[in-house]
């Protein structure tokens, strides 16, 4: 079949809770698709579901023009495919391992040697959401490659290409899990300190904190335009001076309930410097500026 067309072969390589995820996406759909992992018996439900086991890495890489790859780092896509080099020629690549955009870039550079296209991308979901459209990948690299293999990778969910240089889509994605991780980290501060009082905090986050982060982050595109235009004046009320006095009370609260405030130990300090630094009657989003340029 053409590159891309409604039958084209697939070969995934890492079978871990993503990998295999991958692979039943591919599957399911009807591709023909070849697998392989460090550990084979990890391909055995696979295999019973209509998959082929390659014997090798090579071999793997071999059975197919797109060859998606899905392991823990960097370092295990250079185990695997370093000894698979050659077989690379004429391929599309796609490492869908979570990296650096330096990481990417290399790989690319690599890849590009062997003779393969690369895609980088950044998988914007967890296993079970693969296949839906609200599974969201971004990829960056060869525009060509992305578009011979569009179809095949939208299987596995919204696709986005960013641009040619390769280090985008990791550069993206680690932007994302960025916010995800400074929700989470909210999170966890928030119920552990509210859990201090309460039998259960799962009623307190479904009834008061998801609102309030999901009203909160109404807020967002708002501050975001302010950090493109670099106009920082406030217009709801809520400066950095305003901020930086309350925020103490946070970190003293938490202490008093016998919780640890070392999560929010960064925030008070970056507030902090905000005022000290003449910033204190802009918006939240002047210490984009601030973050941009490190305390020394
Ligand atoms: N799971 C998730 O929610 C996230 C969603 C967003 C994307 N991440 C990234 O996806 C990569 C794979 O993650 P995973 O969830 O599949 O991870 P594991 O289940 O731990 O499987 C790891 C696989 O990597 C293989 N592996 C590890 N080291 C080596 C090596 N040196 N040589 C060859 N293979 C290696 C491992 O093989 P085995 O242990 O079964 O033999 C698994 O196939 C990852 O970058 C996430 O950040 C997932």
């Amino acid at each position: 079949a053409a590159a891309g067309g409604d039958r084209s072969a697939v070969t995934v390589i890492g079978l871990g809770a993503m990998g295999a995820a991958l692979a039943n996406a591919f599957l399911d759909s009807g591709r023909p698709t070849t697998v392989w992992n460090r550990s084979p018996e990890k391909a055995d439900g696979l295999v019973a579901e209509g998959a082929v086991r390659a014997a090798t890495a090579t071999e793997a890489v071999s059975a197919s023009p797109l060859v998606v790859v899905c392991v823990l780092d960097y370092r295990a896509v250079h185990d695997v495919l370093g000894p698979a080099g050659a077989a690379l020629s004429g391929r599309v690549l796609v490492n869908l391992t979570n990296g650096t955009p330096e990481q990417a870039r290399r790989t690319a550079a690599w890849a590009a040697e062997r003779g393969a296209d690369y895609l980088d991308g950044g998988i914007m979901a967890v296993p079970p959401m693969i296949g839906s459209p609200e599974s969201v990948l971004l990829y960056s690299g060869s525009a060509d490659a992305f578009e011979a293999h569009r179809r095949t990778l939208e299987i596995l969910g919204t696709g986005r290409h960013l641009g040619a240089d390769a280090g985008l889509a990791p550069l993206h994605d680690l932007a994302m899990l960025t916010g995800a991780y400074g929700m989470f980290a909210g999170f966890l501060q928030a119920v552990a300190m509210v859990g201090t009082e309460r039998a259960e905090v799962a009623e307190f986050t479904s009834s008061l904190l998801v609102p309030w982060l999901n009203a909160m982050t109404t807020e967002l595109p708002r501050l975001a335009e302010r950090v493109d235009t670099g106009d920082h004046a406030t217009d709801v009320g809520s400066n950095l001076a305003m901020q930086a006095a309350a925020f103490p009370n946070l970190v003293d609260a938490a202490g008093a309930q016998g919780v640890d405030a070392g999560l929010l130990a960064p925030v008070r300090a970056l507030l902090d410097r905000g005022v000290a630094e003449g910033h204190g009657a802009e918006e939240l989003s002047s210490l984009v500026e601030l973050l941009r340029k490190p305390a020394p």
